[in-house]
Order: C-alpha cells, then structure tokens, then sequence
C-alpha cells in the first residue's frame, strides 16, 4: 500500500474502485473534483460508468447528478456521459460526449459563473450532495489531505456532502504540497467578512485541505495522469490577435492608465491566450503577475525566464510536457504559483481590488458589443460560460479575443445581434480579431456599431454588416441601438439553413 497515505485509520478504508463505485446508487449527486483536465479522479467515474452500464443491461434505471469544478477529462465527462450516466450536470465541460448528451437533451445541465457554483451548493438549490470525490496526492498523519494539480470546488463538496472518496495518485508530485491555499472563510450573509487578499502572491489560507475524516467511506489508490491536452501550435491569426491586444497594453502603458508591468493578468484557455502568453515572453515587459483561472504553459515559460514573479489560479491546464516538467519542479514552481479554491480565483471582489486584465475567447459578438461565448446558432451548447463572466464583469480592462470567421470563413464572428448573451454591452470592453481592434470604452451604441464593423469584420461580411446597421439606422423607430428585429437574426438562420452567413 502507498506510503502517501500516512493516516493509519484512513489506511484502513482503502478499497477497489469497483468497490467503491458499488456504494454510490441510482439518483445519488456527486461533486467530483476536477479543473480543465486537471486533478480529476481518475479511477471511479470509470468503475462507475461500468456499474451503471450494467444496470442499463439490466433495464434498470441510473444516473448519476455531476458536479465539477469545470471540464474533467475523457475519463470522466467522457465515460459517464457515454453510457447516457448523467442525468443533469453544472457548471462548465468541454468534453465532446458531454457536449452532445448536453445537446441531444439526455443531460440537463445547469450553466453557472464558476465563481458562484460554490455558493449555489451551501445555499442549497441543487439538493443534497451525496458524494465527494476528490483527488490528493498524499494524506497527512493527522488526515489532511494535499490536493493535487486543480483545487476547484474539492473544499465545498468535502464540506457539504455526506460521504467522501478519496483517490491517491502517485502519478502527481508530492512537491505539490506547499503550492495550495485553502481558504475556509466562506460564510453567507450577513456573516461574510472581506477577503484579504491585496495581491495576487497573498496567502490566506491553509496549504491542507481539511476534511471531515468520519465522511471518508472509500480510497483508492491510482496513478494515471491528468488529461493534458497540447496545444497547436501558434497561427497566423492568433499571432496577429496577440499582437493587436499587447499593443493595446502598451498604449494603456504609455497614457499612465496602468503600469509598466501592466497589472495582473486573466487569459482564457486555448490558442489565442497562449499567443499572447508567448507574446509578454518576447516582450521586455517584467514583473508580471497573473490572478487567473488556469496556469497555462505560457506561464510556466514566463516564470522561467523569470518575467512572471507570481501566478494565482486554481488549476493547471498544461500539456503533457509541461505537466512533466511541473511534476519534476514542484518544489521550485510552488514559490511563483498559488492554487486556489475557484470562490477565491474568479472572486468578483479581489478581481475588482486587483484591477485584473482579463483576455477571453468568444463565439461571436455583435455590432453593439454584446458577446455570446456559449451557444453555437443560439441553442447548441458549446462549453459553457466558465469564469469568463466572474472576470469580465469585474475587470479592470476586459477583452474579448476570436478570429473574425469560423467554419473555414462560412460564419461571421461579427452578426447584427448576437443568438445568446452571456457578457452584455455593459461587460466587455475591448474586442479583438486578426482585422483589429476594437476599443469600446466610453462609446454609445452608435459610435460602437461603426466601429467593431469596421475594425474587427472579416472583409468578406464587412459590406453586409454596414448595410444592416445603415439600413436599421435608417429605418428603425428608436435611434439608441438602431435594429431590424425581423432580419437582426437573418444571418444565423441563412447558415442553419445554407450551411453558410453569406448571401449568394
Ligand atoms: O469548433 O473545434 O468544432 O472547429 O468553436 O473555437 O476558435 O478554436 O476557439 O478554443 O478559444 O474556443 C468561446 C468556445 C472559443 C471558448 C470558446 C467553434 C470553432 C471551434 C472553438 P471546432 P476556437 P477557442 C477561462 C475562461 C467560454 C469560457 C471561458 C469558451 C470551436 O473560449 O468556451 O471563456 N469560452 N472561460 O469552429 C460557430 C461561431 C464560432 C464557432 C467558434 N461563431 N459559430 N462555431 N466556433 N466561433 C476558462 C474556464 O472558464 C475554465
């Protein structure tokens, strides 16, 4: 048995995944642990997904209720969701099996700020959680527990839930220990006391996770990796996104609006965020700092070149190389990264203090600036609004990052009014695509519309766009934010039903 499970009572509770697995039944609400691929179990959901397919054989009813931090990984999402496991799920996934069982209506799934989803569960709405599954990388003597490369909602679901599994993998460092902050202040009102943290390197909490030790019903011993995903490698269009949104920076620089080692920096994951990591590498920008979601591999690059003193999060998402290379310098990575309990990285309030820049991916935004990052065509869900509303909201400088077309160029990423709103006019305030730039601050939705066409369309829509907006100018009533309700949604019924936004 691991020595990594130091607690001699808790020794005794170690069991089979399948062992496991048979104690959770038919209805049963499950709070996994789990960020962007990162700290997830690796051993139950599988042992689970394969009792329930047994009981579907049977024509027996089960399914399970999921709760995350965010996405998990293939072995997860993807094992559950497969043998239709999942009967109603929150808050954020990206797993393509997911994803259709979201889409086909198997799944009901409840699309949340990751910041609030914490919150949502000790106020009660979903019900009772019945399971917390957790990842650790070692158990302490006194039964505490070290989380692995994700902390996410792990605390709350320990805290509220009725029973506690924990997986132990000797695939994650144990030089993990050290990089976690645990902060139990949460309280609902009127009890909530201010959050102390003034700078992204602030600790606040404790780097254990202390849990109920009478809750834990199972452990199970595994040692397979996180998910890790590598990312493509850098295009054209991300390259020219990075650039257009560094410049920005360096102007907001050079007008006295922040300083000269910016201030500390939010990126969504994927493509476009990692160019503008590789960006701020071949910069001369230093002293960076980073209160984020998800430390990304461009950050451990800008920590070794020593750009980066300090990175808050909650998770990793690297790719497997990066993952290996954390694994290896734990004990050096731990003294520039700090992860948190979600609640705490995408706070409104320590946002809000620390004037985060927040860079984020989107579907497609509007001519007024309305932004939809979830929903393809308005109904199909894409991953869902992650923390990209937590910092946009509260932002000191908000972004939104996207090439101007999808689809090999059939879809604009520019429409008249956008299908599904998840960041309003009010939220957003930069946009950005490989065309250019678009700085919203401070403008009406009339001096808006002429701009983002302008700035950010694909030349392709460019002509179609303006003639929408002179047309609805023209002809509409009310001169505020001038639309043409009949045709405002034209463009996206013209792709589902021609498979392209362009008029032929
Ligand atoms: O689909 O892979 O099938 O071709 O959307 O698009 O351009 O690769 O961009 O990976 O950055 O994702 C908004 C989804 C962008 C992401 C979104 C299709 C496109 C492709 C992916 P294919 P790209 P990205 C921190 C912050 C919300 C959560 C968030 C996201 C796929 O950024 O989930 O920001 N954001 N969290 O073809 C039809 C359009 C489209 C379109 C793109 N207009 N119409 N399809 N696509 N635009 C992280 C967390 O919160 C955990």
């Amino acid at each position: 048995m691991s020595e990594r499970i130091a607690n001699a009572a808790l020794r005794q509770k170690v069991m089979s995944a399948d062992d496991a697995a048979a104690l959770i039944h038919d209805g049963d609400q499950i709070g996994f642990g789990g960020f962007t691929g990162s700290g997830y179990p690796k051993a139950l959901p599988g042992a689970l997904a394969k009792r329930i397919q047994e009981s579907h054989d049977r024509g027996e009813k089960f399914t399970v209720n999921v709760f995350t931090g965010a996405s998990t990984a293939p072995e997860l999402d993807g094992a559950l969701a497969a043998v239709d496991g999942i009967g109603w799920r929150m808050p954020y996934q990206s797993d393509p099996q997911m994803r259709n069982k979201i889409n086909d209506g198997t799944s009901f799934y409840t699309d949340i700020h990751l910041s609030e989803s914490g919150m949502m569960v000790r106020q009660g709405f979903f019900g009772n959680v019945d399971f917390a599954v957790i990842e650790a990388t070692r158990i302490t003597e006194d039964g505490d527990v070290v989380l692995t490369s994700s902390v996410g909602n792990n605390a709350v679901y320990c805290e509220v839930a009725d029973k506690i599994i924990i997986e132990v993998n000797s695939w994650q460092s144990e030089d993990l220990e050290g990089m976690h902050d645990i902060y139990g202040g949460f309280a609902l009102p009127p009890n909530r006391v201010p959050i102390p943290i003034t700078h992204p390197g602030d600790r606040i909490g404790d780097k254990f996770l202390h849990i109920p030790q009478n809750k834990v019903v199972a452990i199970i011993e595994t040692d397979g990796p996180d998910r890790n995903t590598p990312f493509k490698p850098i295009d054209d269009d991300s390259r020219k996104i990075a650039g257009f949104l560094l410049d920005f920076y360096d102007n907001e620089v050079k007008q006295g609006r922040i300083p000269k080692n910016l201030l500390p920096l939010q990126s969504g994951v994927g493509n476009i965020p990692n160019a503008v990591l590789d960006g701020l590498l071949h910069s001369d920008l230093e002293h960076l700092t980073s209160y984020t979601e998800v430390i990304q591999d461009g950050m451990i690059d800008l920590i070794d070149a020593g750009k980066l003193d300090v990175a808050s999060a909650t998770a990793f998402s690297l790719s497997p190389d990066y993952a290996h290379k954390m694994n290896e310098n734990a004990a050096f990575y731990r003294d520039h990264i700090i992860l948190r309990p979600q609640e705490i990285s995408n706070h409104p309030e320590v946002i809000r203090r620390l004037g985060v820049i927040g860079a984020n991916g989107m579907i497609e935004a509007d001519i007024y600036g309305n932004v939809n990052s979830t929903h393809v065509m308005g109904s199909r869900m894409m991953n869902g609004i992650g923390g990209s509303g937590d910092f946009t909201r509260n932002a000191y400088i908000s972004a939104f990052v996207s090439p101007s077309t999808a689809k090999g160029g059939a879809i604009s990423a520019i429409v008249p009014m956008v299908s599904h709103v998840d960041h309003t006019e009010h939220d957003g305030m930069v946009i950005i695509t490989e065309q250019g730039i678009a700085d919203l601050r401070g403008l009406a939705p009339r001096q808006r519309a002429p701009k983002i066409i302008e700035n950010c369309a694909h030349p392709d829509f460019r002509p179609m766009l303006l003639d929408y907006y002179e047309r609805a100018l023209r002809d509409c009533k009310f001169k505020h934010t001038p639309h043409l309700l009949n045709e405002a949604y034209s463009w996206h019924t013209r792709f589902l039903e021609t498979g392209t936004m362009k008029l032929s």
